[in-house]
């Protein structure tokens, strides 16, 4: 019914006891009182988005019978929600952690839920160690710290005495627990799955996503940073960019793997711990994944949504991975208390766009008016209704693998070599990745307090490679181990090295414009348009809010004002020419802080005219700035000495290439910069 107002409750008199008797604020409090639901176990932040995804073609029907991936003319749905691992709801984007990546196709054939990570090995092996590895790296049980951090004892102690963590460990202090955006992060199947053909025939897939806009990470200075500057900073990245129109895309690759391949690997296919290096079987592109549409309520949709390994369909089946068949049980269990019911798939995020007959009755929250007299098969009453047998094509048929085996409670040996691909990792990476692990080692063991944890931890790392542990141990105040206890069997993939991949674009990339009163509106202009032209985002900053006025006295509107924004949100910085400008800007710390800052995390920073004069002032060195109007560009900082109102026509356009060029390459990874006070 209607009511007039809800901002008093019904009293005894104007300044009299509330009455009972106000069924209205009762209901409305009692509402409110039951608004929470337990957050996720694991995976508790994250970020949503719906798109669909398309094959390119029907190559894949030779293996599977899945039409979602094999009819080039369907365009399936799907829900797409990115999260970390560690932290609660609330906790920020930007720690280090791994990233989920789960997919919800909502295909005609039945609902099929990828539910990946950003890294394509896990922890453990075995789902049974599972709640241990969470607990050890969750915040401590006695007094719930720290929130959201692998850096703390009870992890490394836990790492230090399960060697098959290493693998995993060794991606979690790479740059890949950084990523720059969801939109710029690799998602992997991690399990070995199974593509099921018309014939029934089996073969082992590993599913790979790439992002259209190349892998990158922020570093870690800046992470920390921007958990404080902008704890959204992932979540927010998503939406604003699917707002803008600039969707999100990924390319769906398989490695395809002949069952008759099983054992020809020297690591086990049932062991999540390892990958299957891309040398030696090679990802096929098959689709692409597009985010295309942002939720309409945070809550209902991706806080409810309820992803399942076991969401399959015909085509598809599981592996007898220890891993995955655990997650097979723990999804739906898991959503029973968190979703509080039988019913969760009647949410609207979760309904698939099969149609649904089943005799599933009843229980909590059924929103679903069954009719009719039977819910049983088999039955006569109602023509055998809803399940006749043999009424419908394209039924699921579990994979027919034979198996045998004595009841046992023992880990095969082929799961047992906890060191080889850790290292093959360590081997892949570029120096630059390397000198980020080793500090990152040094952080999160510098973090534990007990120093045996920090020297086992370091003790293991002497079997992935000796010169690791070294470098490790003097950061961490423990002896380096002697002797090399496994020789490095210097293998490697390139594949695993973000840096091995480049990327052209600037799309979507955020350039920090710093100005101020005098600044050269011409050159200005010139710079931004030619950026904007190429997809990037760029935003003119000042120390205040409104706008400025530039040399020609003409107004330029201002997007923010310097003090709510930092250099660690922006992929890049400029500073135009203006003496005036400049001049304010030198006076302003925010301002000088802001450059210095980005040029700190290797970003890609330009200045003009007077701008250079800045970059001189606040120290920034060791590169070498344009001695004339040609654009020098040298460790990701581009410069010209072109003074107001030079900066136009063929000149503009070389120092926007330059600069785009700079950006694109996402860090000047060359540049020195320890110096530079962080
Ligand atoms: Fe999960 N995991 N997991 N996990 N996982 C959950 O399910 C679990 C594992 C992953 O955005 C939970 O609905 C077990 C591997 C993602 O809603 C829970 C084991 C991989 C998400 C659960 C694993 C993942 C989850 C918590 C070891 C990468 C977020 C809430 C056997 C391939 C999905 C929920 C979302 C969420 C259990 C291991 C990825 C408790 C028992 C390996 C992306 O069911």
């Amino acid at each position: 019914m209607r009511i007039g107002q809800d901002d008093d409750s019904l009293s005894a008199g104007e300044r009299g006891p509330t009455l009972l008797e106000d069924f209205h604020a009762r209901e409305k409090i009692t509402h409110f009182d039951h608004e929470r639901i337990p957050e996720r176990v694991v995976h508790a932040r994250g970020a949503g988005a719906y798109g669909y995804f398309e094959p390119y073609d029907d190559s894949l029907r030779e293996y599977t019978c899945a039409e979602f991936l094999t009819d080039p003319s369907t365009r399936t749905p799907v829900f797409v929600r990115f999260s970390t691992v560690a932290g609660s709801r609330g906790s920020a984007d930007t720690v280090r952690d791994v990233r989920g990546f789960a997919t919800k196709f909502y295909t005609r054939q039945g609902n099929y839920d990828l539910v990946g990570n950003n890294m394509p090995v896990f922890f453990i092996h075995d789902g049974i160690k599972f709640p241990d590895f969470v607990h050890a790296v969750k915040p401590e049980p006695h007094n719930e710290i720290p929130q959201a951090q692998s850096a703390h004892d009870t992890l490394w102690d836990f790492v230090g005495l399960q060697p098959e963590t290493l693998h995993m460990m060794m991606w979690l202090m790479s740059d890949r627990a950084l990523p720059r955006s969801y939109r710029m992060m690799q998602g992997f199947g991690v399990h070995t799955f199974r593509l099921v053909n018309a014939a029934g025939r089996g073969t082992f897939v590993k599913f790979h996503w790439k992002p259209v806009l190349g892998t990158h990470s922020l570093v870690w200075d800046e992470t920390q940073k921007i958990a404080g500057k902008d704890p959204d900073f992932n979540r927010r990245d998503l939406w604003d960019a699917i707002e803008a129109g600039q969707y999100p895309e990924w390319e769906l690759g398989v490695q395809l793997i002949p069952e008759s391949d099983e054992f020809a690997f020297d690591f086990d296919l049932l062991d999540a711990t390892k990958i299957v290096p891309e040398e030696r079987v090679p990802v096929r592109p098959v689709g692409r994944l597009v985010l295309d549409r942002n939720p309409e309520n945070f809550f209902a949709e991706t806080e409810q949504v309820a992803f399942h390994t076991a969401n399959i369909v015909p085509g598809i089946d599981f592996t007898n991975d220890p891993l995955l068949q655990a997650r097979n049980f723990s999804y739906l269990d898991t959503q029973l208390i968190r979703l509080g019911g039988p019913n969760f798939s009647q949410l609207p995020v979760n309904r698939p766009v099969a149609p649904v007959h089943h005799n599933q009755r009843d229980g909590y929250h059924q929103s679903t008016i069954n009719t009719g007299k039977t819910s049983y098969t088999k039955n006569a009453l109602s023509g055998g209704c809803p399940v006749a047998d043999g009424a419908f094509p394209e039924v699921f048929e579990h994979y027919q693998e034979k198996v045998e085996g004595a009841k046992i409670r023992r880990r095969a040996e082929s799961f047992k070599d906890y060191y080889s691909q850790a290292t093959l990792f360590w081997n892949s990476m570029s120096d630059v990745e390397r000198e980020h692990m080793v500090s990152a080692f040094r952080f999160e063991l510098g973090k534990c307090v007990d120093m045996g944890v920090r020297a086992r931890v370091v003790e293991q790392l002497n079997h992935v490679d000796h010169e690791l542990a070294t470098r490790v141990a003097p950061g961490v105040g423990v002896p380096a181990p002697a002797e090399e206890v496994r020789p490095n069997h210097g293998a490697s993939s390139p594949a695993l090295s973000q840096l091995n991949a480049p990327t052209a674009t600037i799309a979507t990339r955020k350039v920090a414009v710093l100005v101020a009163d005098g600044v050269d509106g011409t050159g200005l202009a010139g710079v931004v348009d030619g950026l904007r032209e190429r997809g990037a985002i760029v935003e003119l900053l000042a120390p205040a809010d409104g706008s400025v006025r530039d040399s020609a006295g003409t107004e330029v509107p201002v997007d923010r004002a310097l003090n709510t924004m930092a250099s660690v949100l922006y992929d890049a910085v400029l500073v135009p020419c203006g003496p005036s400008s400049v001049e304010t800007l030198a006076a302003d710390g925010y301002a000088v802080h802001f450059v210095l800052e980005a040029f700190k995390h290797a970003k890609a920073v330009a200045a003009f005219g007077s701008g250079v004069d800045l970059l001189r002032r606040i120290g920034v060195r060791e590169v070498r700035f344009a001695e004339d109007t040609n654009v020098e560009s040298d460790l990701g900082v581009v410069t010209t000495t072109a003074a107001a109102g030079d900066l136009t026509g063929e000149l503009s356009a070389r120092f926007v290439e330059a600069f785009a060029d700079g950006i694109a390459a996402h860090r000047a990874w060359a540049r020195r910069t320890d110096g530079v006070p962080a």
